[in-house]
């Protein structure tokens, strides 16, 4: 445990938001009042310019995909083979990773932000049709794309001769129908082609055999919605943010028991204990007790890791990943188990059941962790579930069931005397606060 606020407030330099700068608008997302603030103009810039100049100028950017894995965005358009076959850009609005929401509220506040990123960047890569595979519960979003789409589409934005320069663009939203799993590339794939979602076996990546087998990007909302920001101000602006291999800005979502829960966008690179600084803390009266900086797919942090700078190199050499930003802070009223408890419950209900590692191994898990939060543990659970992880972890079909192992083995490594006390007491009798949750 440790002190959260520093004795100077933090300011970020050089200032953000980009993506969020007119989330405070009233009515943002309207066509008219994006244009107003300059939306559009990226999209005329760029349809004058030859399309290997933008491809070019996504990889001057460094920018790295901002879906979990971080992969250099320039570099994967870069890899679609020249083999006669269509292109297409799909765009993963797949966001349900718990903790996960900076996705959502991007697409609802500036949805013209991700439509123009959409028809720039099929531009650059020569797609025809762009698809938006969005989760099927989020209605209100899906309907807001909609519009956003129809809006642009009657402003030539899209169809036929965008902007009468002679590029045709189609985009489709897609809904998708409220599995986890879809999120994984190839699951999405599968199931854009109307088959149930499951991952395929890679290589090829779609960049190469995708979508109906033809060249496929697929690319996070908030890695498309960051290029009209990097045709608008140029390589050399948008790496003058962030840290080495780790260019630019993004959004944090912080959730939990601070007070000001929410989105924040700031340079990649800034640490929590600096977020914490600008959004106000831990709820009063309360201390840091773990959190995690890339949900729950990330092995968990404790204050020791407050001043962990939030990019990839720096999250990665500290034990864990960036994954989504998404920092799920908890105090110490929380009993870890039953955090962990309930992710596992979380990757139980959605594997998808291909392999035998994660299918079964999911289950075991959650028997285990729930006589443990119950106070029914028996000597030998900690060994019998590092064991178990073991044979999951890097065991797997896709990268599910090594999300699934991850808070556990953190959780034992910082907390193992919970578990154990988990041989005789329950975790609400540990951590009274939680008796007065209902779930
Ligand atoms: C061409 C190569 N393309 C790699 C491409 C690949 C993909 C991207 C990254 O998982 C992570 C995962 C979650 N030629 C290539 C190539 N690519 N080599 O690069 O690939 P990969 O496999 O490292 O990652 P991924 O499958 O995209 C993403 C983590 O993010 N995560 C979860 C996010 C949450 C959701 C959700 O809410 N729906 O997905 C959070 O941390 O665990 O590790 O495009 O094709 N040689
Ligand atoms: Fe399906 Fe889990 Fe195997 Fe991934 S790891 S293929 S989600 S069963």
């Amino acid at each position: 445990m440790t002190e959260t606020i520093s004795a100077e407030p933090y300011s970020p330099d050089p200032i953000t938001p980009v993506l969020t700068a007119n989330w405070g608008d009233d009515r943002a997302w309207k066509i008219t009042n994006y244009e107003r603030r300059g939306g559009y103009k990226a999209l005329r810039t760029a349809l004058q310019q030859p399309q290997g100049d933008l491809v070019q100028l996504v990889k001057d950017s460094q920018l790295r995909g901002r879906g979990g894995a971080g992969f250099p965005t320039g570099n994967k358009w870069g890899f679609l083979p020249d083999n006669g076959a269509p292109r297409y850009l799909v765009v993963n609005a797949d966001e349900s990773e718990p903790g996960a929401c900076k996705d959502m509220p991007l697409m609802m506040a500036s949805p013209h932000t991700l439509v123009e990123g959409i028809a720039i960047s099929s531009y650059a890569f020569n797609a025809h049709y762009a698809f938006i595979y969005v989760r099927g519960e989020v209605l209100h979003v899906i309907r807001r794309l909609q519009q956003a789409v129809r809006e642009a589409y009657s402003a030539g934005y899209l169809g036929r001769n965008m902007l009468g320069m002679g590029y045709d663009l189609e985009v489709i939203v897609h809904a998708g129908a409220g599995a986890y799993i879809c999120g994984e590339e190839t699951a999405l794939l599968d199931s854009l082609e109307g088959r149930r979602g499951q991952p395929r076996l890679k290589p090829p990546f779609p960049a190469v055999a995708g979508l109906y087998g033809s060249p496929t990007v697929i690319n996070n909302v908030e890695s498309i919605s960051t290029i009209p920001s990097i045709v608008a101000g140029g390589a050399d602006w948008f790496t003058s943010m962030g840290v080495d291999n780790g260019k630019g800005m993004g959004i944090f979502s912080l959730s939990g028991h601070v007070r000001n829960p929410g989105q924040i966008e700031v340079p990649l690179g800034t640490t929590l204990r600096q977020l914490l600084d600008i959004t106000g803390g831990i709820r009063e009266g309360h201390q840091l007790k773990f959190w995690t900086p890339g949900g729950s797919s990330s092995p968990i942090f404790t204050a020791e890791h407050l001043d962990t700078p939030l990019d990839y190199d720096s999250v990665a050499k500290a034990g864990s990943m960036l994954g989504t930003r998404s920092l799920q802070i908890f105090d110490e009223t929380t009993s870890v188990v039953r955090a962990v408890t309930r992710w596992l419950e979380f990757y139980k209900h959605e594997s998808c059941g291909k392999c035998t590692p994660c299918r079964e191994g999911t289950w075991w898990l959650v028997q285990i962790l729930k006589r443990i939060e119950a106070g029914q543990g028996q000597e030998g659970d900690v060994e019998k579930l590092l064991d178990i992880c073991d044979n999951v972890g890097g065991k797997s079909f896709c990268a599910l069931g090594d999300a699934a192992v991850t808070p556990i083995n953190s959780a034992i490594k910082h907390f193992r005397d919970e578990f154990e006390a988990g041989y005789h007491t329950p975790a609400w009798e540990l951590f009274p606060y939680e008796k007065n949750v209902i779930y």
